[in-house]
């Protein structure tokens, strides 16, 4: 579809304003959030990445379409919500300790609002203390963690294991999810569950709380 392909090129070049009210448009057109999201968004911001690997890219232009996604996944947020169970229940989410990337959790946090959950978004570059304190003072169901690096993965474990050191482990469910998490990495941390995608991870907290 045409203004999929136009919402991606622009993403691309970072142009935030175009980008929003191409969003709107496929919006108001009656295009699943879901294809606007992935067709759209996703597909430009991985055209990045791509180049951005290649060195044909550098940090500033991956930030302004950082931005430039964003700003668009923001206006999907009430259309991404999905109509089916709404649960009641808090989570805790952050990206964790040297880590700086934010719009996967950012869409785990939209989808997981959209499931009725309450969020406590602790940010981006947390640490284990933080995560530590915030369950101490919200006393979640669950803490949500994201890491898009391999150097800062393991910062995951780190997390698991503050929570074991304060005596808070067995309160709270420890989810996790990002690029370069797998399952087996999830189980070899003691985490709880590892998600693919911000989907599944709402739906997997639902799962976690209902259980
Ligand atoms: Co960065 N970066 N980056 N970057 N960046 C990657 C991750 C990288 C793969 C690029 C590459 O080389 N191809 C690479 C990591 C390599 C590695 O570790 N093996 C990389 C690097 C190296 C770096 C720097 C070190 C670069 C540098 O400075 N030389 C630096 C590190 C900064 C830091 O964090 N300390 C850096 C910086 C940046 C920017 C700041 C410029 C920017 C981030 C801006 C922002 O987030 N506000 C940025 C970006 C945008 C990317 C890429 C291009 C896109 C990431 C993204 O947002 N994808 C990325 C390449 C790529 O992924 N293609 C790259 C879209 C997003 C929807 O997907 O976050 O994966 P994602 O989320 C997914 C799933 O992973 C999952 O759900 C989402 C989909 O629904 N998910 C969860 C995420 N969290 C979850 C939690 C869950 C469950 C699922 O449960 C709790």
């Amino acid at each position: 579809m045409a203004i999929l392909e136009d919402i991606s090129a622009f993403l691309q070049k970072g142009k935030a304003k175009e980008v929003k009210e191409l969003v709107q448009q496929a919006i108001d057109q009656g295009i699943p959030a879901k294809s606007i999201l992935e067709d759209g968004l996703m597909n430009g911001m991985n055209i990045i990445g791509g180049k951005f690997k290649r060195n044909e890219v550098y940090v500033p232009e991956v930030l302004i379409a950082a931005r430039a996604m964003n700003a668009g996944t923001a206006l999907l947020k009430p259309h991404l919500a999905t109509a089916g169970v709404k649960a009641t229940g808090k989570v805790v989410l952050g990206t964790v300790k040297g880590d700086l990337h934010d719009i996967g959790k950012n869409l785990v946090r939209m989808m997981m609002e959209g499931k009725g959950l309450e969020v406590i978004d602790l940010g981006v570059d947390v640490s284990a203390e933080k995560f530590v304190a915030a369950v101490n003072e919200h006393k979640p169901q669950i803490v949500a963690l994201s890491a898009l690096l391999t150097t800062t993965m393991n910062e995951m474990k780190t997390v698991v294991d503050a929570l074991t050191a304060a005596g808070i482990r067995k309160t709270v469910k420890v989810m996790i999810g990002g690029a370069p998490i797998t399952q087996s990495f999830c189980t070899s941390i003691g985490a709880d569950m590892y998600t693919s995608d911000a989907a599944a991870a709402s739906d997997g907290a639902i799962e976690l709380i209902t259980a």
